[in-house]
């Protein structure tokens, strides 16, 4: 065995040498992994007694990719050229694939004449989360390999594609044994001598791009198809635009337009937000009072009380990652109509071919219903989701723990009680914890982990861990009204509510939100939950805009109409009936209605939330800035290609956050005082996100 450097390996095996990358956690192309292919493949080819080479991986994975953390940072380096010596080598070279081969690292076996890898392997081009897109030849060499349309998906969606589905799609030439992937890899290399197979290079393939040359309905279709999933991002358009001159420009060509894009947003600000999001869901995890050796409490069965809406989600995330869930309701209708629900959603997930029928009994096999809470005495966490009273609350936790055993963790799903109230009646606070979900809460990515005065580190530490194992995105919070997420969306709640009040009609306020990335405005968002939440029709004075609307039946998107008219298609139009409400409710409380600006819409509404954002930090709430955007980014739609509330405090400068809000101030009173932080920040010139 020789050492090509720090991180790389170099053996004959008989007659094939074996380049071995060892760099963890991913094998990340740093300029170490990228030093060790040029140097491992000039030994490689250097070497008389290997006929064939194969490009392998210690660790979990194979290369993930460039260095992301070091993307954009500019050295001054012996030029090297890993991609070239992998294509140009005069010998096979073949690339064995476990784990994930992802951007830099599919790039980099796409430049290998084969590639095998074991079943469990999964390969993408997932640039285009970072705001990026592939940038070593990935974009001219995958629409050689698989064609224009299954690339346009591949990169603008960034999947991961199952190896067995890469096979199929000629991505991979063949598949190993698991657990046997040097063997299956070496033996593969053979066959390609033994064969005389050629020196087979992607970029010499031609048929499907040039069977696509002059259908450029390709693209324009695919871009209708998408335009709205695609709305404010560049990278996917960038993506396409790459993937267009594979078509139409030769390999070289092809190649200094993929490098053009690249460089544009590479250097753009979405992609710094994508960028920085990607460390902030990862920095999420880390607990710095809790170390990573913390005791894991093994969670093997789950009980959720209430199946309603969100009890029905919630247990779906358990069901599918496997782990069976008790759901117990007060009455049998209620219990059998949340079971109803839940089968109903799997189905129409089989229906659109998202998983098959067999997985929907699989899932359903899973969850058991039942009247008696003493069905929870077995399992290892109970998450609470019932109605938000907290009599109710310490009613069923009081139970619980005289049923659940010792180490059970008790969870409650609450919005917004103080879950160390909810704690105190338990014998047992260091169990208790908030999970709060979003809804649907099958399909929200957000989980905001609520620690309580007592809860132990070991119930956080298995929470936070828990979230990972059914796909969520967890950030952990502390307790306070609305906790984190709902505490600064009351901030642009109240804004909008005043705006309007101040002469800013709904559609205006929600169009300024929209345009800014967010999936609907505020006016738009309540219209489709329903106006009449927490209303009541026998207590309605038409005190509010709100009851106005109601008590005339316009309880949202379900009656046709609230905020908005909804026509046919549930397409919303601005309603005269809504701004003459409006208008008669600014003209009785003697406010001489004004015309607000956009850009006064958008001040108002976001900078507060920047400020109690700040608040948050400062009252320890947050464990840092980058959790905040991590909430809102995976629980409110803010478009991640703007970072989060605090990122973009960040960009435009907290100078001028903290002006805002004191000209706010100044004009109407102490509910816009700027936090004592949001001072201090630019006091000393520091950020929140940046260091
Ligand atoms: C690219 O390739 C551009 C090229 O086209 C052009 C070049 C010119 N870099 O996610 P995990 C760290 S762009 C640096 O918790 P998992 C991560 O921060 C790249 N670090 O594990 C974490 O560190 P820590 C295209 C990386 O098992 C640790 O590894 N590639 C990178 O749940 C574990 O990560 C991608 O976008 C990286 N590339 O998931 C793939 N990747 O422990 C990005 C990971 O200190 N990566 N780290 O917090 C992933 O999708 C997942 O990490 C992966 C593993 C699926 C690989």
């Amino acid at each position: 065995m020789t050492a090509i450097n720090a991180v790389t390996d170099y053996t004959l095996d008989g007659d094939v040498g074996v380049i071995t990358l060892n760099s963890p956690p991913v094998n990340a192309l740093s300029r170490g992994v990228l030093e060790g292919i040029a140097f491992g493949m000039q030994a490689a080819v250097a070497d008389p007694g290997a006929k064939a080479i194969v490009l392998i991986c210690e660790g979990r994975t194979f290369i993930a990719g460039a260095d992301i953390g070091g993307l954009g940072s500019r050295r001054e380096e012996r030029p090297i050229d890993p991609m070239g010596e992998l294509e140009r080598s005069p010998k096979p070279v073949i690339a064995a694939i476990h784990g994930t081969a992802l951007g830099g690292g599919l790039e980099a076996a796409l430049c290998c004449n084969y590639r095998v890898a074991v079943p469990s392997a999964r390969c993408g081009l997932p640039e285009v989360n970072l705001g990026l897109l592939p940038g070593a030849g990935g974009t001219q060499r995958l629409p050689r390999l698989v064609g224009p349309q299954k690339a346009l998906e591949m990169m603008t969606s960034g999947m991961h594609v199952p190896a067995r589905q890469c096979l199929e799609m000629g991505v991979v030439d063949e598949l190993v044994e698991e657990g046997k992937l040097r063997e299956g890899a070496i033996a593969f290399a053979r066959k390609v001598l033994a064969e005389n197979r050629p020196l087979r290079k992607v970029r010499d393939i031609s048929e499907k791009v040039e069977a696509a040359r002059g259908h450029p309905e390709i693209f324009a279709e695919f871009r209708k198809a998408n335009a709205r999933k695609f709305r404010g991002f560049m990278a996917p358009e960038w993506n396409i635009r790459c993937i267009e001159a594979a078509v139409n420009q030769p390999f070289d060509e092809g190649i200094k337009t993929e490098q053009k894009l690249f460089r544009e947003l590479l250097a753009g600000e979405q992609s710094a937000a994508q960028r920085y999001a990607f460390f902030a869901e990862r920095q999420a995890n880390k607990i710095p009072d809790v170390p990573d050796d913390t005791p894991l409490i093994p969670v093997n069965s789950v009980g959720i009380i209430g199946a309603g809406t969100m009890g029905g989600g919630i247990a779906m995330n358990f069901a599918n990652a496997g782990i069976p869930v008790t759901i117990v309701e007060v009455k049998q209708d209620a219990l059998d109509r949340g079971l109803g629900v839940i089968r109903k959603n799997y189905e129409r997930t089989a229906s659109r071919g998202g998983i098959t029928a067999a997985d929907v009994e699989k899932r359903m096999g899973l969850i058991t219903g039942s009247l008696d809470m003493n069905a929870l005495a077995p399992v290892d966490m109970v998450i609470e989701a019932v109605f938000e009273r907290m009599d109710i609350k310490k009613d069923i936790f009081s139970k619980l723990d005289a049923i659940c055993k010792p180490g059970a963790i008790l969870a409650t799903n609450t919005s917004a009680l103080n879950i160390d109230e909810i704690a105190s009646v338990t014998k047992r606070p260091e169990a208790v914890i908030g999970l709060h979900f979003f809804s649907p809460a099958n399909v929200m990515k957000l989980l905001e982990v609520v620690r309580a005065d007592h809860t132990s580190k070991p119930v956080i530490a298995t929470s936070m861990k828990l979230a990972k194992k059914i796909g969520k995105v967890a950030a952990l919070v502390g307790v306070c009204p609305g906790f984190v997420g709902n505490r600064i969306l009351g901030q642009r709640q109240r804004e909008a509510q005043k705006l309007m009040f101040e002469g800013a009609m709904p559609w205006d306020i929600d169009r300024v939100m929209y345009d800014f990335g967010f999936p609907m405005g505020p006016f738009a968002m309540s219209d489709l939950a329903g106006l009449d939440i927490g209303w009541v029709k026998e207590n309605s004075r038409g005190e509010t805009i709100r009851d106005a609307l109601c008590e005339l039946d316009r309880r949202g998107q379900k009656t046709g109409a609230g905020y908005y008219d909804y026509d046919e298609n549930r397409v919303a139009h601005p309603s005269p009936v809504t701004e003459k409400i409006i208008q008669d409710f600014v003209a009785r409380s003697g406010v001489n209605a004004r015309t607000i600006t956009d850009e006064e819409i958008l001040e108002r509404c976001l900078y507060p939330m920047v400020n109690e954002g700040a608040k948050i930090l400062e009252e320890g709430m947050a464990i840092r800035a980058s959790d905040i955007d991590v909430i809102w980014e995976n629980g409110y739609g803010w478009p991640v290609y703007r970072g989060g509330p605090m990122w973009w405090g960040d960009q435009i400068g907290l100078d001028k956050v903290l002006a805002g809000m004191k000209k706010l101030q100044a004009q109407m009173g102490d509910l816009y005082k700027p936090a004592a932080l949001l001072e201090k920040m630019v006091a000393e010139g520091k950020n929140f996100t940046r260091v």
